[in-house]
């Protein structure tokens, strides 16, 4: 705990959306704040939740616990807590950690002084999972389309959903999504590649910095993106592949009901071919 010496200097007073000085202190490392306080009710909350649906349930095995969104039939009602009730608590207790952890981001930004990129750049993932759960559901009309809450069940309720469009990776936003997925770890690794090679130079030599790392990608490509440069490259190629994922699912359903092989149709029936 050394560093808390001269970390002091970082643990000013405000930049709080709510409560004042209220919450405005730490715990060991850890600022507290008013969603420091929300989030750990909401996680405890949930967390306990989620053991009293695997207690109901036929099974203790860690892959085969299965918490599950209700039926159909109810709609986008509430239902019973053993069918499905306990799916829609959860969601409500996962949504509000989420957004608990976001704002206590954002509070950790204003007081230092920062911009509120973190925040915003973990809300891509608040909205992919929102998407899922919420937008999703309500647009066909039942909290039964949302995914159930365990190993084994959401990797097949992943599996049935895509073969219920013949072939996801005929939908065009999955295609975007991915792409962006796989350039996103092309980056980073050019990224960390080059820090890292700048950072360990020959024996006795000197560490390298941004001009060597510009001059790297210069005499290779032609072109250097830059320092600041590359990590607005990553934030965008990040933030889009969690856009495109939450845009691929969302219109699975609610604007598309049939394969994703045949939305290609257009394309055949363009009138350039006739
Ligand atoms: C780059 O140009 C650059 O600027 C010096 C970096 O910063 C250290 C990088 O990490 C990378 C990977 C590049 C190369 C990237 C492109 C898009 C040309």
């Amino acid at each position: 705990m050394a560093l808390l010496n001269y970390e002091k200097k970082y643990r000013v007073r405000g930049g709080t959306l709510i409560g004042g000085d209220l919450f405005d202190f730490w715990v060991g490392p850890f600022y507290v704040g008013f969603f420091g306080v929300t989030t750990i009710f909401f996680s405890a909350l949930g967390t306990a939740l989620i053991l009293w649906g695997a207690a109901l349930g036929p099974t203790w095995n860690i892959w085969k616990i299965n918490i599950a969104p209700p039926d159909l039939k109810y709609g986008l009602a509430l239902a019973p807590l053993a069918e499905g009730g306990l799916w829609q608590i959860i969601t409500i207790c996962a949504l509000g950690a989420f957004v608990s952890w976001m704002l206590r981001q954002v509070e950790i930004s204003r007081k230092l002084g920062m911009g509120l990129h973190i925040p915003v750049a973990y809300g891509m993932a608040v909205f992919a999972y929102f998407t899922l759960v919420v937008i999703r559901p309500v647009l066909l009309g039942a909290w039964g389309h949302g995914f159930p809450y365990g190993i084994f069940s959401h990797l097949d309720w992943v599996s049935n959903v895509g073969y219920q469009y013949l072939h996801f990776h005929y939908n065009p936003a999955h295609m975007l999504a991915i792409t962006f997925f796989f350039t996103t770890t092309l980056a980073l690794s050019l990224h960390g590649s080059l820090i890292l090679s700048g950072a360990n130079p020959k024996k006795g030599e000197v560490v390298k910095g941004a001009e060597h790392e510009n001059t790297m990608f210069r005499d290779t490509i032609g072109y250097s993106i830059g320092t600041l440069g590359i990590h607005r490259l990553g934030l965008f190629l990040a933030l889009s592949a969690g856009f495109w994922s939450a845009v691929c699912i969302v219109i699975s359903g609610p604007f598309w009901t049939r394969g994703w092989p045949e939305w290609w149709n257009w394309w055949l029936d363009l009138p350039i071919w006739r």
